[in-house]
């Protein structure tokens, strides 16, 4: 009898062995990762990670706002995570527990210091711009080719009709819809000038007639299988449909344009909810990507570029030369960041987005 019970207990301590590495819940943009990342962290650390995803700040920011989400990293963007940092729902980032840290742009990183102090509560994974994702041949078929690659695609009344049978979609994200609004129209892209919020809510409503749908995901099979021919989209999404596109041979070409009237560049953080239940291991994970090759792989994988100075070396050559991933200098000049917005704001901006959205 004891020998049986002695057998017992060394089974279950093996078996608690293995779990003695715990596990590791991650919440990310959805076609934001390589294939095997988080395969490949599992088989390095012996920890098993739940991933889950979103596709917009509002949805996360919900979650964080609400507290116990469960999740140990999540990945806000900047200006989201700067806003969620005040209000308390990140833990600060140990950076001596980050070997890797060393690895990241210092010039990026000041960058983001403006909205996270002494980058205090999160380390940055991609970087993306947010531009224009159009079917080439449908739209040359239809529009002026001084328009292709142009704001007018989506803003300018006259043009997006001329779009609207073949499908114009944008993305369900007020802020990052409203401030390339503002900026068309010769406004900053941050106020929160009421004013301004009107003329920018008119403007979408001029053109809400010709959109066919507002998704933050949707667009990228629906880009890649020839169902819509324009999207406002994020570039690494975008350049991920031209691919698919490519892959189903069906004569769909897929493009991405940064519009020549500026766009929006921006930065998806890496932060640790302060409620998070295993903290050290999203300190394990965060390292990890911080590793060059990792980071390279995700970038490769998803055509986001990634500010890791080390990693530039194991970045294909094809993606690190796409202008679409990483921009000219004088294509960067024309680029413009998001600043949080006051609460104040956004809750006029939302209001502003269901008028848009319903199209009253
Ligand atoms: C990934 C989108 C990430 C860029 N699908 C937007 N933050």
């Amino acid at each position: 009898m004891k020998k049986i019970m002695m057998t017992c207990a060394a089974v279950t301590l093996g078996a608690g062995g293995a779990l003695a590495e715990g596990e590791l819940n991650v919440y990310n943009w959805s076609d934001y990762i390589a294939e095997d990342t988080i395969a490949n962290f599992e088989a390095e650390t012996g920890i098993k990670v739940n991933y889950d995803v979103f596709d917009s700040n509002e949805v996360l920011e919900a979650k964080m706002l609400t507290g116990s989400s469960g999740y140990d990293v999540v990945v806000p963007s900047i200006e989201f995570m700067a806003r969620q940092a005040q209000a308390g729902v990140f833990a600060e980032i140990n950076k001596d527990a980050l070997s890797n840290y060393g690895n990241l742009d210092p010039q990026i990183l000041e960058i983001l210091a403006v909205n996270d102090p002494d980058n205090t509560h999160g380390v940055p994974y991609m970087m993306f711009t947010t531009g224009l994702g159009y079917n080439v041949q449908a739209v040359s078929e239809r529009i002026d080719a001084d328009k292709i690659g142009s704001w007018d695609m989506i803003f300018d009344p006259e043009t997006a009709a001329k779009l609207a049978d073949c499908g114009i979609a944008v993305l369900d994200s007020p802020s990052e819809i409203m401030a390339p609004a503002l900026n068309y129209l010769g406004i900053d892209p941050n106020s929160e000038d009421k004013a301004d919020l009107e003329k920018a809510t008119d403007l979408l409503l001029s053109v809400r007639p010709h959109i066919r749908y507002f998704h933050s995901s949707q667009y990228i099979n629906d880009l890649a299988n020839g169902d819509i021919c324009v999207s406002v989209g994020y570039s690494g999404d975008v350049l991920q449909a031209r691919d698919r596109a490519a892959e189903a041979n069906q004569g769909v070409e897929v493009a991405y344009a940064i519009p020549k009237e500026g766009g929006q560049v921006g930065f998806d953080m890496l932060a640790i909810p302060d409620d998070a239940p295993n903290a050290e291991n999203a300190l394990k994970f965060i390292d990890y990507i911080l590793k060059p090759e990792v980071a390279a792989a995700v970038t490769n994988y998803v055509y986001y570029a990634n500010p890791n100075t080390a990693a530039t070396e194991f970045v294909d050559e094809e993606v690190r030369n796409d202008p679409g991933i990483y921009p000219s200098k004088d294509v960067q000049a024309n680029l413009f960041s998001l600043r949080p917005h006051t609460p104040r704001y956004d809750r006029s901006l939302t209001r502003a987005w269901t008028t848009i959205k319903t199209g009253q």
